[in-house]
């Protein structure tokens, strides 16, 4: 509700008409699933998040552009930016520092609730956009799902229980299982190789959060996940590039 009340605020100051004359809107989106599947890199899409609501602060002063080379020079296939401020401590200009030295797809990481914040994702440079199934009836799932394709966008949907499985669509590009309850922030990797099983065979399979050590990655590679987003267990290394790396 409060992103509702923030997105109206934005509306009078930048409209989706300006969305739509900026550069990157007209450009042609990078290709996550491209760049996941590409043998060349490591499937990893890795998160740039200075705060998290589970941790609190994991890297106050990280420099992003410094962050980002390193996870795109070690084998990163995406990178992941958090834009929401009052959970995540991110903004607009982290991805758009990002943007500037990057020649990987970036993900936009926010709660997206409405179709402005769909122009605003794509006319901010980002390639593709997460959809939170708990945060969205199946409908608005489709229609923003929809309108991103419209638009160029790749969309990653993010489940977290099998009934939230009739949320998928023709428009959906990748699928994310989050081992962690956004609830309890419990981190369960068993349940998530369970709801795999039921995926459809298309969709890129990402698992995400709470990964914390390459065992767990080859256990969920074997299950059958083809892309791990990592986030924490990077950024709180003093220096989370090299943190990728090992
Ligand atoms: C990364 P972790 O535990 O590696 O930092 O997790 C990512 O999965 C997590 O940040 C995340 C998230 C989200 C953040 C998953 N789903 C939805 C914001 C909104």
């Amino acid at each position: 509700d409060q992103k509702r009340i923030e997105i109206k605020q934005k509306q009078q100051q930048t409209s989706i008409e300006d969305f739509k004359q900026s550069s990157f809107f007209t450009q042609k989106v990078r290709s996550a699933k491209a760049s996941i599947l590409d043998p060349n890199k490591t499937g990893i899409i890795a998160e740039f998040k200075r705060k998290s609501p589970s941790k609190g602060f994991i890297n106050q002063h990280a420099n992003i552009k410094d962050v980002v080379s390193g996870y795109e020079q070690f084998g990163a296939s995406v990178v992941s930016v958090l834009t929401d401020e009052d959970f995540f401590g991110g903004s607009f200009d982290d991805l758009n520092e990002a943007k500037q030295i990057l020649n990987i797809p970036i993900l936009r990481k926010d709660f997206i609730v409405d179709e402005y914040q769909v122009y605003e994702t794509k006319a901010i440079g980002a390639d593709l956009m997460l959809l939170i199934a708990e945060c969205l009836t199946k409908d608005e799932v489709f229609n923003l799902a929809k309108l991103a394709k419209e638009i160029g966008l790749e969309i990653l949907l993010e489940i977290h229980s099998e009934d939230q499985l009739e949320k998928v669509n023709e428009f959906i590009d990748l699928i994310g299982i989050n081992n962690r309850n956004l609830k309890t922030f419990e981190v369960d990797t068993e349940k998530s190789k369970q709801i795999l099983k039921k995926l459809p065979e298309d969709l890129i399979k990402v698992a995400e959060s709470g990964i914390s050590d390459p065992e767990v990655v080859k256990d969920l590679k074997a299950a059958g996940f083809q892309s791990f987003l990592i986030g924490e267990n990077f950024m709180k290394n003093e220096n989370p590039g090299n943190a990728f790396q090992e």
